[in-house]
């Protein structure tokens, strides 16, 4: 399964920082110019797991071990009446619509240095300012949809209701659809159906020493917002600049600076850093689960140990298999079920133990 998130919000909030930080390498421009981005950005990040990965290839004595990635996708920032041609307009979001989540990115940081579009820093206002872009946006297309004498049956009575919804102001995940009616519009890409993770940009001091106030303040935020359903949706706070400061440290270097500004356990807040949280968020969001395959023949044959990403839901083993490969499927003999963890202890202290000199 593909996994794409994009990073949507007003120009100049600090989308493309954040990306590079994710990224932990400068591959976006980010320039103090709003529609400093124009062609999208997109690039895979890999998703934290404990270093069970890499056990396992251990175990499997695989040559290679390949981590799941999420695919992250930066835009161009989008601004009010970008639905009737302002800014860069919104031809851009075609490239939304083939993403599963969309990271909005707020501005919360008061640094005046930094232009703002709408000439001040009010992280509700903009955050609805983006959030009636992307209903209207929806609106338009749902409604070139059913002036199409293709749309028909199922998909057709679903478009009515989606559209009556967002007349009133509902995003489509709010209108209450059933899996098979949000099934029968998929290929739509409705943008407002999607799960949304509001992303608060803070100043890095508020970052570094006062997180919990932070946490507290993008809550309430969060709880202001018409079309934000904690339910479904979610929020974290980031400091794109000061992460992506750090992103070209290497671990050890980040400890020792994270120490010598005097952060609050540092070693915790560089797991809290978004190269490492945002993917764990996204795949709680989207309600995701990874799955290992390792050579079950020779090394020779096979050297691969590999991560992949599917929905989380209890399926069979042969289900599961298929989702993995077809051949896999077709040659499922057997299955046993053991855990990660005995199988790894197993396999560093166990064959040790077995193999040590007398
Ligand atoms: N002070 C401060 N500046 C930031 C932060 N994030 C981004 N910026 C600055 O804001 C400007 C716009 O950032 P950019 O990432 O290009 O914004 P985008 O248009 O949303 O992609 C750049 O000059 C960044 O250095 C932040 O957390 N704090
Ligand atoms: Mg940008």
């Amino acid at each position: 399964m593909k996994v794409k998130v994009a990073l949507v919000g007003l120009p100049n909030v600090g989308k493309s920082t954040l990306f590079n930080a994710i990224a932990q390498k400068s591959i976006a421009d980010a320039k103090n110019f709003p529609f400093c981005t124009i062609e999208p950005n997109v690039t895979p990040i890999p998703i934290p797991d404990d270093n069970l990965l890499h056990k396992l290839a251990l175990v499997a004595k695989s040559k290679k071990a390949l981590p799941a990635h999420i695919f992250l996708v930066d835009v161009a920032g989008l601004v009010k009446g970008a639905s009737r041609g302002e800014g860069l307009g919104n031809q851009f979001l075609a490239t939304v619509r083939e993403c599963n989540l969309i990271i909005h990115v707020v501005r919360s940081h008061d640094d005046a240095d930094v232009i703002h579009v709408d000439g001040k820093v009010d992280p509700v206002a903009d955050a609805e300012v983006v959030n009636l872009e992307l209903l209207l946006a929806d609106l338009s297309h749902v409604q070139r949809r059913l002036e199409k004498s293709t749309c028909i049956g199922d998909e057709k009575e679903v478009l009515l209701k989606v559209e009556k919804g967002l007349e009133n102001g509902l995003p489509a995940r709010s209108i209450g659809l059933s899996s098979s009616e949000e099934f029968s519009i998929k290929s739509l890409g409705l943008l407002t159906l999607k799960p949304v993770v509001y992303i608060f940009n803070v100043d890095e001091v508020d970052y570094i020493y006062d997180r919990d106030t932070s946490m507290a303040t993008a809550e309430a935020y969060a709880k202001q917002l018409q079309y934000c359903d904690l339910e479904k949706d979610s929020f974290a706070v980031v400091s794109a600049k000061f992460e992506n400061e750090l992103s070209t440290k290497s671990d050890e270097e980040k400890r020792v600076y994270l120490d010598s500004i005097g952060a609050v356990d540092g070693l915790n807040l560089n797991e809290q850093l978004s190269y490492r949280r945002l993917p764990l968020l996204v795949k709680d969001v989207l309600d995701l689960e990874l799955v290992y395959t390792g050579p079950g023949v020779s090394p020779e044959r096979s050297q691969t140990t590999k991560t992949h990403i599917i929905p989380s839901k209890s399926i069979s083993v042969l289900d599961l298999a298929g989702k993995l490969h077809g051949d896999i499927q077709k040659g499922v003999m057997n299955a046993e079920v053991i855990r990660a963890t005995d199988l790894i202890q197993y396999e560093t202290y166990g064959r040790q133990r077995l193999c040590a000199p007398k």
